[in-house]
């Protein structure tokens, strides 16, 4: 059995992974591989409480798995699998819905956010996510999670719930510590909202070159710079902000200066960093395409990934529904 600490950490499979799932958890994952005992999931089971089509859900899965073995995660040192192909985690999440007061659900900001957008469909499981992602952490007994800022109250919750759980049946569950990225929040195209796939303001990890440049040409920078001879202020500029996770310090430095000195216009600031962005996504692309071209490696890495989770899984299960006093 591993003695290193062990992460669990989700994504879900909504369309291509875009630089703020990368730079703000994906990237991380990749790098904690060599330290820690890695669970990584995609979140099929999360995905089904908001409307969707389930004619195209099977291959965003599909997607998801690509986007993310390609983006490095290496199912030789980390365990990959689909969520709900480990049906413990719904069974634990049973055991937890019945240790969780109903009114904190209400006061999520993600489901808040997300029961506007829908509306019409407010589902009791888009009410319940928070306690399906606690199962899918403490049914590894994770001692962390990587994740994106956007996460820390979700996160914050699952450490309740443990707790809860705790005290009215004894110590079991260690209470997850957050681990945030250094693209804590990446904001989206538009400079106002968070990156995310349902917002449209996003930049594809695997899209092509051109098409990321077409989305970056009319992207917003610093508003104060209405002609290329307007000195600007790199610190109000979104695209100066995704310089910092391609970038290195001098050319950081060199950018910073011909802005606020307006020797370089805006256009001059997105060409250097669409070119040093593709010094990072450009394997990546590749490293997909041959992914894609043996699909039989990625099914088996998926199989063989929920055969180990289902193991630790199950023993977790079992222990909780016996201080649960379930026989
Ligand atoms: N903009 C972001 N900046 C930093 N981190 C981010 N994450 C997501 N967006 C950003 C982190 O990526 C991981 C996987 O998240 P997810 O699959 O739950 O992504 P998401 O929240 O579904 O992504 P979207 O694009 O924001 O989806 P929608 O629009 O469907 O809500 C997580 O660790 C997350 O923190």
């Amino acid at each position: 059995m591993s003695t290193r600490k062990r992460i669990l950490s989700g994504i879900q499979p909504s369309g291509t992974i875009h630089i703020g799932n990368y730079f703000g958890a994906v990237e991380n994952w990749v790098r904690l591989m060599d330290t820690y005992d890695c669970f990584f999931t995609i979140v099929d089971l999360h995905a089904i409480t908001v409307t969707y089509d389930p004619a195209l859900l099977p291959q965003r899965v599909w997607d998801a798995a690509l986007d993310n073995m390609a983006a490095g995660l290496d199912p030789a040192r980390c365990t990959i699998f689909i969520q709900s192909h480990v049906p413990e985690h719904t069974e634990l999440c049973w055991l937890l819905n019945c240790v969780t007061p109903l009114g904190e659900l209400g006061r999520m900001t993600q489901f808040k956010e997300k029961s506007e957008r829908e509306r019409e469909n407010v589902t009791a499981g888009l009410l319940n996510y928070p306690i399906l992602q606690a199962a899918d952490i403490l049914i590894y007994k994770a001692d962390a999670v990587p994740v994106g800022e956007d996460q820390a109250q979700h996160l914050e919750f699952s450490r309740e719930v443990a707790r809860r759980f705790n005290n009215r049946f004894g110590d079991y569950f260690p209470e997850p510590a957050t681990l945030i990225g250094r693209g804590a929040r990446i904001m989206g195209l538009d400079g106002d909202t968070k990156m995310s796939k349902s917002m449209d303001n996003f930049i594809g990890v695997t899209e092509a070159p051109e098409a990321i440049w077409e989305k970056l040409r009319p992207a917003k920078t610093d508003e104060a710079r209405k002609r290329r001879t307007d000195p600007g202020e790199p610190d109000r500029c979104n695209i100066f902000s995704y310089h910092k996770l391609v970038t290195p310090d001098d050319g950081i430095r060199d950018i910073a200066a011909g802005c606020r000195g307006a020797t370089i216009g805006c256009i001059d600031c997105k060409k250097i960093f669409h070119a040093n962005l593709m010094r990072v996504l450009d394997p990546i692309r590749e490293r997909r395409q041959d992914l894609a071209a043996h699909p039989e490696l990625v099914r088996e890495a998926l199989d063989e990934g929920a055969r180990r989770a289902r193991k630790v899984a199950r023993e977790t299960l079992d222990g909780a529904k016996k201080l649960m006093g379930l026989l």
